[in-house]
């Protein structure tokens, strides 16, 4: 995807050591068509890889994904990286089957959303929901 391209910047890709990859590829393929910019850094990525991939494509949001179970210890100090980094203006969603075993999502949303991110996303979700709430979220200037 061109730099160049119209539509906000958008960073997507799955955290941890984690090979799930359907769901990522959806992701990437609506974004674009529904007028985002997205950068996809595809499987196996750490927080700081998004953070780099933010400085380097000027991105708004990023949409990290993880669904084996690991998400909750590989994404524990994701806010706060972001926010070191300068990059606290970033918007942070993520998605997918965030903890092992089965917890009440607003729990998982509690726990998420305590680590930095702006919006939690726990289990199946329709994505145009999602990129409803990425358009608002942007031109909300996003302060969350
Ligand atoms: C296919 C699959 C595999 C394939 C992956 C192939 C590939 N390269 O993609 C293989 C066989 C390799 C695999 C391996 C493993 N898997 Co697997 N796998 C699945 C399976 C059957 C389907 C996943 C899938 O593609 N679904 C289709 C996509 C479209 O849906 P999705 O991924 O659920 O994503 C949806 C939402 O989560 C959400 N979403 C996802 N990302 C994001 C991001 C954002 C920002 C948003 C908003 C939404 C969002 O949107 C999607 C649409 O609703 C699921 C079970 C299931 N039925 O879901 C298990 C499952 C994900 N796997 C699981 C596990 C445990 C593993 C292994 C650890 C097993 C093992 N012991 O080896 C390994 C992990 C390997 C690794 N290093 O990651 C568990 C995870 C459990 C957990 N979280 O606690 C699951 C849930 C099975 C289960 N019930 O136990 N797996």
């Amino acid at each position: 995807m061109s730099r160049d391209a119209p539509g906000p910047g958008v960073v997507l890709g799955v955290v941890g050591h984690d090979i799930h990859v359907v769901a990522n590829r959806i992701l990437a393929i609506g974004l674009a068509e529904n007028g985002f910019r997205p950068f996809n850094l595809g499987t196996n990525r750490e927080p700081g890889d998004f953070a780099d991939a933010v400085e380097e494509t000027g991105a708004r949001a990023v949409l990290m994904s993880s669904l084996n179970g690991e998400g909750e210890k590989a994404c524990e100090h994701t806010g706060p990286l972001f926010a070191e980094r300068g990059l606290g203006h970033v918007l942070l969603y993520i998605g997918g089957n965030l903890v092992v075993g089965d917890r009440p999502a607003q729990e998982v949303e509690r726990v998420f959303t305590s680590y930095g991110f702006h919006r939690v996303f726990h289990r199946p979700t329709g994505f145009h929901d999602v990129f409803r709430a990425l358009r608002q979220d942007l031109s909300d200037g996003h302060a969350p």
